[in-house]
């Protein structure tokens, strides 16, 4: 099937929002593969609009594609090739952000970012080439407007143009057999799987049908025979328009953004927290759920945005992520920002002709010259080590709360604590086996009891999270 990324039991994936490949190659090497992320996220690798007027070189540019030529503002194909190679040597994997429910916005015409001309208002697309016959048909489409205007009709969701791009006609053949030679390109260069952008927007059998076309994971790149590429489909489903996450069941996983509420009112509100998955709130299956506590569209107001916890709260950042890779809801991806202020449109830290600016690590191992790197902060990248540890276990146990502290159990291989005020020091039921362990966030060593229970101590405000697991050290 396409649920499982073929990634050895390491079940975290962290999106590096508009990374150099040249970077996520480093990366990879020097800090995921040791912390035990699963694979990277990355930002569309295709070619894109260049919008140099209104808003220079915002990051969405990349979410209006020219072709499918391996050349963007993150590096060209060779660096491309290079960076999924050396990912992969160290077990590190990579999914692509597909961006394939359309091409570029009505208005744009002129070259792409790599080289190759375009016209939207003709629907001419040399470097694919798409023609008119390739975009839905008009008349689909039962918006007055020819945007998409209302979710309550899934005609109009799927059949009309995303804030005026370009809508591809995901039924026919042309298309189909487009974008899955897209995929297989990616695949044969030893890519894991994909994020599918603007998934419900597309048809379900349309995108099926190009799934279906598209290659087995490369062998030669260290992936099990016969194992078909992880697909998580992003579908905004609130509980407020005709589409819904289980159309796309059987597909893979469905990012799952009523978790992103969830997780947001129960940081507010820790007694809120037991019920991050809700499946009164039609929240898909455990096994079908992708979850994120942000996202790069709702950590500045764009889709989906509203009730989010992004980096600008770090204290309560910590504790929403920690959290949702202690708890065993869904698959998890954590997000890497860069900083940005007021302006919601502004891309990646630059130099002065725009290029993206190179990561830097400073003496901390933290990064510098605009990016965040949420995913190298220690009560995040540790919980990934909590997270791979407990994967096996069912639900949690042992649930605790009273409105400040939150405890829980995962079987007999984990135990994660938290405090969202001040400090805590208290007795709690753990279900492991009695022993000495180290708290992975602190490095303090802990006993459990003969009875399973443990003294916890968080005296560390700045993390305020408390993890021991079988087989983790600090
Ligand atoms: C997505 N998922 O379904 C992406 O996660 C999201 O980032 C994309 O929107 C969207 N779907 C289309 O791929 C982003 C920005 C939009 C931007 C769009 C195209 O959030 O603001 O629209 O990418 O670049 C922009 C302008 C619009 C304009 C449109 C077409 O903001 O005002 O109508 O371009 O010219
Ligand atoms: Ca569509």
């Amino acid at each position: 099937g396409y649920e499982t990324p073929a990634c050895n039991g390491k079940t975290v994936i962290v999106h590096l929002f508009e990374w150099r490949w040249t970077d996520v190659a480093l990366e990879c090497e020097r800090f995921l593969a040791g912390a035990g992320y699963c694979g990277v996220q990355l930002s569309p690798p295709n070619e894109h609009v260049v919008i140099t007027e209104e808003y220079p070189y915002p990051w969405w540019q990349r979410y209006q594609p020219v072709s499918y030529k391996l050349e963007s503002r993150s590096g060209n194909e060779e660096e491309f090739v290079d960076m999924v190679h050396r990912c992969n040597a160290v077990g590190v994997r990579i999914f692509v952000d597909a961006v394939v429910n359309h091409m570029a916005g009505l208005g744009r015409q002129g070259v792409g970012s790599a080289g190759t001309s375009f016209n939207s208002d003709n629907l001419d697309f040399p470097g694919v080439p798409y023609t008119p016959e390739d975009f839905t048909p008009r008349e689909m489409c039962p918006s007055g407007s020819g945007s998409v205007d209302n979710y309550g009709d899934p005609y109009n969701v799927r059949n009309c143009y995303l804030v005026g791009l370009t809508d591809l006609y995901g039924a026919t053949d042309h298309v189909q057999q487009s974008v899955a030679a897209y995929f297989s390109k990616l695949v044969d260069i030893g890519v894991a799987g994909f994020r599918i952008d603007a998934a419900k927007h597309m048809w379900p059998e349309d995108l099926q049908a190009m799934m279906d076309l598209t290659n087995d994971l490369n062998s030669d790149q260290g992936f099990p025979a016969g194992t078909r590429p992880f697909f998580y489909h992003e579908v905004i489903d609130r509980n407020d328009g005709a589409v819904t996450v289980q159309e796309y069941y059987g597909m893979g996983r469905i990012t799952e953004f009523r978790y992103s509420q969830k997780i947001a009112w129960g940081i507010q509100d820790p007694s809120q927290l037991e019920g991050v998955y809700d499946p009164g709130w039609f929240m898909a299956d455990p096994d079908k759920a992708f979850v994120f506590v942000d996202n790069h569209d709702n950590q500045r107001g764009h889709g989906g945005a509203g009730d989010t916890l992004t980096h600008k709260w770090p204290h309560d950042y910590r504790l929403g992520v920690a959290f949702t890779l202690a708890q065993p809801y869904g698959y998890t991806r954590v997000m890497s920002s860069y900083y940005f202020d007021d302006d919601t449109d502004a891309g990646p830290p630059h130099n002065s002709d725009y290029s993206t600016s190179n990561v830097i690590i400073n003496g901390e191992n933290q990064c510098e010259g605009g990016w965040v790197c949420e995913h190298r902060w220690p009560s995040i990248f540790k919980m990934v080590r909590f997270r791979n540890a407990v994967s096996s276990t069912g639900w949690w146990e042992n649930y605790y709360c009273d409105g400040n502290a939150v405890a829980f159990s995962r079987g007999d291989k984990g135990f994660f604590a938290m405090v969202k005020y001040g400090t805590l020091s208290q007795t709690f039921q753990s279900g492991m086996p009695a022993g000495t362990y180290e708290d992975i966030i602190s490095c303090q060593s802990v006993t459990v009891k003969g009875d399973g229970t443990v003294q916890v101590s968080i005296t560390n405000e700045e993390e305020p999270v408390f993890a021991i697991c079988q087989g983790c050290d600090c």
